[in-house]
């Protein structure tokens, strides 16, 4: 039987971290839907649109192979979105025992709306250090955002923009 993901996220931008882990959730799921939400506990840089452009270019770009599809979401509660495209599980990276304070009460919530569960994939070393908000205040005081992004993320943060993005 087909195995749906939802792997939620603000996105704002998307980091080789999160990359990795929407790679491995490809190989694990048969279809995997990144799907931007607007978190209003944070400060946004981009457009929710633009976040999405830059993921889809993000996977191209890597050659991520499977069912990955990117969409954002705005009408209410992730478990809608979940429902709406029949997803099994959702999909959350952990870096730390910050994130499993902070996703363990959403993880419970979302069992207790819809009953799915969420499954944690634990970061890649190398990107354990990696956030969006890292990479938003580098990328603001001039610094060089390459060792934490995708290269279409760098290049549109650094303003080579492909005219794609124009
Ligand atoms: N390595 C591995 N994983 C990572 C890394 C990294 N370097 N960086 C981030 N991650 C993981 C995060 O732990 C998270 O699981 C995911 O990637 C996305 O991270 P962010 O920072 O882009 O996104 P968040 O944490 O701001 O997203 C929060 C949501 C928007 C998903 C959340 O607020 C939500 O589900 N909102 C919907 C509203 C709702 O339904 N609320 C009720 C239920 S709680």
């Amino acid at each position: 039987m087909s195995k749906v993901a939802v792997l939620p996220g603000s996105f704002d931008p998307v980091t080789l971290g999160h990359l990795d882990v929407i790679a491995r959730a490809a190989t694990i799921f048969d279809q995997v839907h990144v799907v931007v939400v607007h978190n209003p506990d944070k400060h946004a840089l981009l457009p929710i649109a633009r976040r999405v452009e830059l993921i889809q270019s993000a996977i191209a770009e890597a050659g991520i192979p499977g069912d990955v599809r990117v969409a954002s979401w705005a009408m209410g509660l992730l478990v809608d979105f979940c429902t709406q495209v029949d997803a099994d599980v959702i999909v959350k990276g952990l870096r730390s025992a910050q994130d499993v304070a902070y996703e363990t009460p959403m993880s419970i919530v979302n069992k207790n709306l819809a009953g799915i569960d969420t499954v944690f994939l634990l970061t890649d070393p190398a990107h354990a250090h990696v956030s969006s908000s890292l990479v938003r205040q580098v990328s603001s005081l001039g610094g060089d955002v390459g060792p934490y992004v995708p290269k279409v993320v760098k290049d549109f943060l650094q303003g080579g923009m492909d005219p794609h993005f124009e």
